[in-house]
């Protein structure tokens, strides 16, 4: 059964949104990558968002750049929690893609991350943490990688002034 959709507009957005699927991994939870644009394959994205919740999914991450509106359309379509990752764009060094996505009317909400590879990584590691909620295996393993991040920043040494 497939937890996770990670989806994106592009081929072009997997350099950012690989970083999802790395973490999704790393934690063993099961997932699916699609190509989905809202304006080039809008069938698709209602097809998407229509089927995801009979198919078992428990959150979409949607990543997209420059007029972002992929994590909005598939949020207007299916109820399950969308978490948006917003894409660096090439004038606007996804500005746009973050203003695009966080700007949702009330009513329809996406959850919205940092721009590009911190942003996918933390959709990544939301959607664990919901997912640990009710799933005690996950939520030691969520402890784990916490505490791991922390001992390194509690090893870190800084250079002697000379
Ligand atoms: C958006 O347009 C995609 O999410 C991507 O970030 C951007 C550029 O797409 P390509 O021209 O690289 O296919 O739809």
């Amino acid at each position: 059964m497939i937890d996770v959709g990670i989806v994106m507009g592009s081929n072009s957005d997997w350099e950012v949104m690989q970083h999802a699927a790395r973490v999704l991994k790393d934690f063993g939870v099961a997932f699916e990558t699609r190509v989905v644009s809202a304006h080039r394959t809008p069938d698709l994205l209602f097809e998407y968002a229509e089927t995801a919740e009979a198919r078992g999914l428990k959150a979409i991450i949607a990543g997209a750049g420059g007029a972002a509106h992929l994590p909005g359309m598939l949020a207007a379509k299916t109820h399950l929690p969308v978490l948006g990752v917003p894409v660096p764009s090439k004038y606007l060094r996804g500005e746009d893609s973050l203003l695009s996505i966080v700007q949702m009317p009330k009513g329809i909400p996406v959850a919205t991350f940092a721009i590009g590879e911190a942003g996918a990584a933390n959709a990544a590691l939301f959607a664990v943490a919901q997912l640990a909620n009710g799933n005690p295996q996950l939520a030691e393993a969520l402890k784990a990688f916490r505490e791991k991040q922390k001992q390194t920043v509690l090893a870190m040494a800084l250079p002697e002034v000379q």
